[in-house]
C-alpha cells in the first residue's frame, strides 16, 4: 500500500501550504468578521476556538479530503466495534466500551464486554461505599483514612491527573495518595506521614508484574506487616489488574481484586477499575459523571460530519502542522492551578500512542508522526518559555485552556487569569509591528540610535497558531470530554500515519534492559560484557557504592 505521503491529498496540501505561508491571520481577521463563528465549535459545556490558526477558507476542505481518502469514517467504527485495532498486540481497543451509557452491546470475539463492565464497576461501587461509610475496617480495627495508589505510566498518570483536576470534589475524611517511581524517596517520604493502621493500597497494574509498581508494593507489604497482624493484613490491599494469578500470588484476596481487560490500554485505562482511586476521591457518583462526559464525547465523535467533529479538526490541525509546516512540538497550557497534571497526562497519551516510525504494514514510514507534547500551567509559563513560543525561531502550536468558573473564585484572581490567557493567544496571532514598537518607544522618549538598535528586538511577527479550549466549569463531566476528545484526536492522528496507536514497544524495551543491568548491579564481579560506557558506568557506581 502505498504511503499516505504519496497521495494526492497530500501534495495538494503541500502546495496550499506553499500559498498559506504567504500569509498573516491577522490579516484573514480583519478580511472576514465571521472567523470566530466559523472555525469554533460549541459542543455542551466545551467551547473549541480554532480560528486563530493558520488557515484559510481552502485548508480544512482540503484536510477533510485527507481524512476522507483513508477511509476515517470506517476506522472509527472499528474501534468502537471492538475490532482488533491493535494489529501488534492482536488486540481490540475498547475504553470507549468502558464508558458507554447506552444499552448497545459492545461484542469482543463475539462475546458481549457489557455485563462484566457493569458487573466491576458495581464492585467498585460497594467498595468505594464501603470505605466511605467506614464498614471496611483495616486490620486494627479503624477506619480507612488514607489511600494510596501504587501504579506507574498508565497506572497512575491519568487517575494522578482526574484526582488533581477534581479536588473541588473530594470527599471529606479520605486522603488519596499516588506512588509512582520506584526511588525510594517516592514511596518513603509518603510513608513518613501515614499510619499503617488506616492506610489502604492499591496496587494498580495491568501486567502485575512491572518492577516498580511490585518493588514499591512489596515495600508497601512489609510495612504494613510492622503494625497489622500478617492474617489482617489482606484489609490493607487491593489490585486492579487483568492478571489475578500473579495478585493472588502477591497475597492479595481475590475478593479484593478489580478485574480489568487486554483490551484496555495502560493510558486509556482511567475509565477502567484503574479509576477505582478516583471514585474513592471523589465519590463513585461524580466518577460515573466522567463517564458519561467521555461517553458524549463519543457520541460527537463517531456521529459528527467531520466538518464540526472537534477530535476530527484538533487532529487535522495537528497534521497540518507536524507534516506540512515540519514543526516537531506542540504546547498545552492550561489556565488552571487543578489541571497542572493534565500536560503530563496528555504527554504519554500522544507520545506513547504516535510515536512511531513503523506504519501498519511493517513499513517504514518518510513522513512525521507524534510530536513532542509538553506544558504546563499558565500564567507561570508566561514568566519562563513563553519568550521562545512568542520569538524563538521555532514555532510551536499551543492549546490553551481556561474554565469560565473557577470551582475557588477570591476576589479579581480568575478575571486576571482568564485576561492573561486571552490576551497571550491574541498577542500570538497579531504580533507587534515595527510601526506600533517605534510609536512606543518615541513615546518614551529615547533617541533615534536607541530606538534603531531596539525596534527590531521588540517586534513580534505573530502568526503563531494557537487553539483555545474553554469549558464553563471543571466538572467531572467536563473532564471526562476533555479527556475523550484528546483521546480521539490522537487516534486520528495515527489513523492518517497509519500506526498503531495502541502498541509500547519502547516502554517494553525499557522493562527488559533494566532487568540485565540490575543482575550486573547486584553481582560482586566487575562487568565487562556491555560496551566500555555502560561498563565503565555499573563498575563505578559498584565501586562507590555504600
Ligand atoms: C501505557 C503503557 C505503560 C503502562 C505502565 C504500567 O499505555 O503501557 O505506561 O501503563 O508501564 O504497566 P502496568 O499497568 O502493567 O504495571
Amino acid at each position: 500500500m502505498e504511503l499516505i505521503s504519496k497521495s494526492k491529498e497530500w501534495r495538494h496540501l503541500q502546495l496550499h501550504k506553499a500559498e498559506i505561508a504567504k500569509l498573516h491571520v491577522k490579516d484573514l481577521f480583519a478580511a472576514d468578521n465571521h472567523r470566530f463563528d466559523k472555525y469554533s465549535i460549541k459542543f455542551h459545556d466545551i467551547l473549541f476556538d480554532y480560528s486563530k490558526n493558520l488557515i484559510n477558507n481552502d485548508t480544512m476542505p482540503l484536510l477533510l479530503e485527507l481524512a476522507k481518502s483513508i477511509g476515517l469514517r470506517h476506522k472509527i467504527e472499528e474501534m468502537f466495534a471492538g475490532e482488533k485495532i491493535n494489529s501488534t498486540e492482536n488486540r481490540a481497543v475498547l475504553h470507549t466500551a468502558l464508558r458507554n451509557r447506552s444499552d448497545e452491546p459492545v461484542y469482543v470475539d463475539s462475546e458481549n464486554v457489557m455485563p462484566q463492565i457493569y458487573e466491576v464497576l458495581d464492585h467498585m461501587k460497594e467498595f468505594v461505599e464501603s470505605i466511605h461509610n467506614g464498614s471496611w475496617l483495616g486490620g486494627s480495627g479503624l477506619q480507612i483514612t488514607d489511600v494510596v495508589n501504587i501504579g506507574i505510566g498508565g497506572s497512575d498518570l491519568g487517575p494522578a491527573m482526574v484526582v488533581e483536576a477534581l479536588s473541588a470534589y473530594k470527599v471529606p475524611n479520605l486522603n488519596v495518595h499516588f506512588v509512582s517511581n520506584v526511588d525510594a524517596s517516592d514511596i518513603q517520604s509518603l510513608l513518613n506521614g501515614l499510619n499503617p493502621e488506616t492506610t489502604l493500597f492499591i496496587i494498580a497494574s495491568k501486567t502485575f508484574t512491572t518492577q516498580e509498581t511490585i518493588t514499591n508494593a512489596l515495600t508497601a507489604k512489609n510495612w504494613i506487616l510492622k503494625s497489622v497482624p500478617k492474617d489482617k493484613i489482606e484489609n490493607h490491599f487491593v489490585a486492579l489488574s487483568t492478571n489475578e494469578k500473579a495478585c493472588i500470588d502477591f497475597g492479595i484476596n481475590p475478593k479484593h481484586m478489580f478485574q480489568f481487560w487486554d483490551w484496555v490500554g495502560g493510558r486509556y485505562s482511567l475509565w477502567s477499575a484503574i479509576g477505582l482511586s478516583i471514585a474513592l476521591a471523589i465519590g463513585f457518583d461524580n466518577f460515573e459523571d466522567l463517564l458519561a462526559g467521555a461517553y458524549e464525547m463519543d457520541l460527537h465523535f463517531r456521529e459528527t460530519p467531520f466538518e464540526r467533529n472537534i477530535p476530527v479538526i484538533m487532529a487535522l490541525l495537528g497534521i497540518w502542522y507536524a507534516n506540512f509546516f515540519d514543526l516537531a512540538s506542540h504546547a498545552v497550557i492550561p489556565y488552571d492551578e487543578y489541571l497542572k497534571k493534565f500536560p503530563d497526562f496528555l504527554q504519554q497519551l500522544d507520545m506513547e500512542s504516535n510515536g512511531k516510525y513503523i506504519d501498519k504494514n511493517s513499513v517504514k514510514i518518510d513522513y512525521k508522526t507524534g510530536p513532542i507534547v509538553w506544558g504546563t500551567i499558565g500564567t507561570n509559563s508566561q514568566h519562563s518559555f513563553f519568550q521562545l513560543i512568542h520569538q524563538g525561531t521555532q514555532v510551536i502550536p499551543v492549546d490553551f485552556i481556561a474554565c469560565i468558573n473557577n470551582h475557588n473564585e477570591l476576589e479579581n484572581h480568575h478575571r486576571i487569569l482568564l485576561s492573561n490567557f486571552i490576551a497571550q493567544t491574541e498577542a500570538l496571532m497579531k504580533g507587534k509591528s515595527e510601526a506600533e514598537v517605534l510609536a512606543e518607544l518615541k513615546a518614551q522618549g529615547l533617541d533615534d540610535k536607541q530606538i534603531k538598535s531596539l525596534v527590531p528586538h521588540k517586534v513580534f511577527t505573530g502568526n503563531r497558531p494557537t487553539n483555545t479550549i474553554l469549558i464553563k466549569k471543571l466538572t467531572p463531566s467536563a473532564l471526562g470530554k476533555l479527556i475523550a476528545m484528546y483521546e480521539h484526536k490522537v487516534f486520528v492522528m495515527g489513523c492518517i500515519w497509519n500506526i498503531n496507536s495502541f502498541d509500547q514497544w519502547g516502554v517494553e524495551l525499557g522493562k527488559q534492559l533494566a532487568k540485565e543491568v540490575l543482575k550486573d548491579l547486584e553481582s560482586d564481579e566487575k562487568i565487562y560484557s556491555h560496551d566500555s560506557s555502560t561498563n565503565g558506568l555499573i563498575n563505578y557506581i559498584k565501586q562507590y557504592k555504600k
